[in-house]
């Protein structure tokens, strides 16, 4: 069978899953938000990864509608949440590029009743390297409504700095694979320097993968104002969100 039948297939067939993993203020310790990660439950293939079909949904075009299911569920599952806690949701340069998706976002927000301000929307440095004028048009106007725009997987791209300079960024989530080498002496370095940076600019600066004790213990020294990974949580479905929340943690 081909991948792309059966994603085409997976959608009216309600296939697809949102987990969430929580994110961490540092300081405070509170979880003050969390990503929403897709999940196909394909009863061919089991659970599939989103790298394994996110890729084969941008071809298609598909991922503009599976896009707009995850905006308008995560907004849902978020509106139940307290109101201090942000939804962060990933999107594609394809959903950036198809001149509808501000529609998509406000009608998101609208239909849940979560204010603009608990919506993050997560780009790659690839949607900015694109500079179209649609991909520009469209942050700012997300941007002006209140919305926020974190950059994903910070450091592995291209010319990150210039990309801070040109466009309005709030957010910026320096890559797992940095704090996975945090041990190393000049990794070390490059996220301090990332952190400083984010703090200069007024940039909250996340740090993803945190799985260690010691590496949040080096972040926080550091200043860094979030973190995510496995230490914090797991990607989890939003009822057990729902009950760390209520714990109070
Ligand atoms: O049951 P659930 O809370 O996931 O459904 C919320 C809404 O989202 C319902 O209206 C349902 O039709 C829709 N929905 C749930 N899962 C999927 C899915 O995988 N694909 C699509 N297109 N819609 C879905
Ligand atoms: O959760 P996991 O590690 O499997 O996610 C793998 C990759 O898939 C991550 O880079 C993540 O950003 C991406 N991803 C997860 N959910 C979504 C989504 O809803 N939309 C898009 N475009 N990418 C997603
Ligand atoms: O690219 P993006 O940041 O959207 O990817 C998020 C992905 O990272 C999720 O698919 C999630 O499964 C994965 N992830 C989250 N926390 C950790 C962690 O602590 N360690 C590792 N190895 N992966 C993580
Ligand atoms: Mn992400
Ligand atoms: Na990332």
């Amino acid at each position: 069978r081909v991948l792309e039948t059966d994603l085409e297939a997976a959608l009216p067939r309600r296939e697809f899953e949102l987990d969430f993993q929580p994110i961490m203020n540092i300081a405070s310790g509170d979880i003050v938000g969390a990503e929403a990660l897709m999940r196909w439950r394909s009863p061919a293939r089991g659970l599939v990864s989103p790298d394994d079909f996110i890729p084969a949904a941008e071809e298609t075009g598909l991922i503009v509608q599976l896009g707009d299911w995850a905006l308008r569920k995560a907004c849902t599952v978020a509106a139940g949440w307290p109101h201090a806690m942000r939804i962060a949701v990933n999107v594609s340069a394809v959903q950036l590029k198809s001149g509808t998706f501000a529609r998509s976002v406000i009608s998101a927000l609208a239909f849940s009743g979560v204010p603009a301000d608990r919506l993050e929307l997560e780009i790659t440095e690839t949607v900015l390297m694109d500079e179209s004028d649609t991909v520009l048009k469209t942050l700012s106007q997300l941007r002006d409504l209140g919305i926020r725009i974190a950059l994903d997987d910070f450091g592995t791209g291209y010319s990150s700095l210039g990309y801070l300079r040109r466009f309005p960024v709030d957010k910026i989530k320096i890559d797992r694979s940095f704090i996975r080498d945090i041990d190393n002496r000049d990794t070390a370095a490059i996220v301090r320097t990332v952190i400083g940076l984010g703090a200069q600019l007024g940039i909250t600066v996340t740090a993803e993968g945190v799985e260690t004790e010691a590496q949040l213990d080096m972040l926080r020294e550091a200043g860094c104002v979030e973190a995510q990974g496995y230490l914090i949580g797991v990607p989890s479905k939003a009822a057990n969100i729902n009950r760390l929340l209520r714990s109070g943690m």
